[in-house]
């Protein structure tokens, strides 16, 4: 098979994305925005074409597996085209990720995923760009950058593997391991406190924030459809078990015997309330939520669920639920709000700009006020 080129993209996969694809671009000939791409028609595809020819080289039984198998079922319903689909990852196990999809894509600089994959959202705004990151990538040497890609609210749909461990590293902890863990490099156990990825991008004020986990491909397969579908960036929290080195760090809360006690499925517009019969719900009291019975307090006690609100307090309430993943843990969207995303903001200043100014002289502006030569 051929590969399509797009300028400036090398694809990850060695099977071709876009040859086999009716519309698919010219190579050298870039879709010159959102209406170039939109206008072409989009294939039919099944799991096998969004699927590379490459060894999927994780551990046997690690959790990325059942998140690459939920992201290629859904890719062909998604109704978007190989050759415009981008996924952009760090370093880590799971940023392994775009080897695996046989779409345009890029393993990039640990922890710089978010920068990298900014400077194509405004430059190529009609492309589908998922970012792929671990808890080591997204939350520790990257952690600046998850930050501003967040709240510049870039049109990014960022999938975060969570399994509390450095997994590529062999073992070190994580900003997401639990106080006490004993590693490699924290021999008598972690002082650190850790984050909350969902709490941490409410406090950034991430448009889109949601939670899911590996044992559960409906449920991520609906989240990654939800964060798709929102235009902006989007931040999904993947419980992902390393089996290697973190075995059963979500057991308390994953195991089948556990989940009707220990998840919180969030609706929005309705009760919170879980337990195989319901029988357990949420209420906000001074301004922190709390897991109560519901036979105690009575359904109008309990908090109803607002995703699209746009003050992000009742969602962070919501995320502090749980200190960890061994108490009663709320999966589901978080936060849907809309805000103009940052590409749109930076392209229409630029053009607003040409209107006033012209198009502008690159050679002319380097060259231009201040001056000098160096001899
Ligand atoms: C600049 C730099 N610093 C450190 C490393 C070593 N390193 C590679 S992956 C990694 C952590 C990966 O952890 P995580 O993001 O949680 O991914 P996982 O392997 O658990 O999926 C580290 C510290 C590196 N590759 N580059
Ligand atoms: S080390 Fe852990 S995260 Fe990495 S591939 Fe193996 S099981 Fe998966
Ligand atoms: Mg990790």
């Amino acid at each position: 098979m051929t590969d399509t080129v797009t300028p400036g993209l090398a694809a990850a996969g060695t099977a071709a994305a876009a040859a086999t694809t009716p519309g698919a671009a010219t190579p050298g000939a870039a879709p010159s925005g959102a209406t170039a791409a939109s206008a072409r028609p989009v294939a039919v595809t099944t799991k096998k074409d969004w699927t590379s020819d490459q060894e999927v080289r994780w551990c046997p039984g690690c959790g990325d597996y059942s998140i690459l198998t939920a992201v290629q079922m859904l890719m062909p319903e998604l109704g978007v085209r190989r050759e415009d689909t981008v996924f952009v990852s760090g370093i880590g196990c799971s940023s392994r990720f775009p080897y695996y999809m046989s779409t345009y894509g890029m393993h990039s600089i640990h922890g710089r995923a978010p920068a990298i994959a900014t400077g194509l959202a405004v430059s190529r705004p009609e492309l589908d760009i998922w970012v792929i990151t671990g808890d080591g990538d997204a939350l520790s040497i990257g952690g600046n950058h998850l930050l501003h890609a967040l709240r510049r609210n870039v049109n990014l749909t960022i999938l975060l593997f969570n399994n509390q461990i450095y997994g590529l590293t062999k073992g070190q902890y994580s900003p997401t391991s639990e106080p006490g863990k004993v590693t490699k490099s924290t021999p008598f156990g972690s002082l650190d406190h850790p984050y909350n990825p969902v709490s941490l991008a409410l406090g950034a004020e991430a448009t889109f924030v949601a939670r899911t986990h590996d044992m559960d491909r409906k449920h991520m397969m609906e989240t990654f459809r939800r964060a798709h579908a929102h235009r902006g960036a989007s931040l999904v929290e993947i419980y992902q078990n390393c089996n290697v080195f973190n075995d059963g760090a979500f057991d308390a809360i994953l195991t089948k015997d556990a989940r009707p006690q220990m998840l919180i499925p969030l609706q929005d517009g309705e009760p919170i309330r879980f337990g195989p019969e319901g029988e357990r719900g949420v209420v906000i009291e001074d301004g922190t939520a709390r897991v109560v019975e519901v036979a105690e307090v009575g359904v109008d006690a309990l908090a109803v669920h607002d995703e699209h609100r746009e003050d992000p307090s009742l969602a962070f309430m919501l995320s502090r639920l749980a200190a960890g993943p061994y108490t009663p843990t709320p999966i589901g969207v978080f936060r849907d709000v809309e805000r103009a995303d940052y590409a749109s903001l930076v392209n229409g200043q630029v053009e607003a700009a040409m209107v006033e100014k012209g198009p502008g002289d690159l050679a002319s502006l380097l060259a231009s006020g201040s001056t000098w030569t160096v001899d």
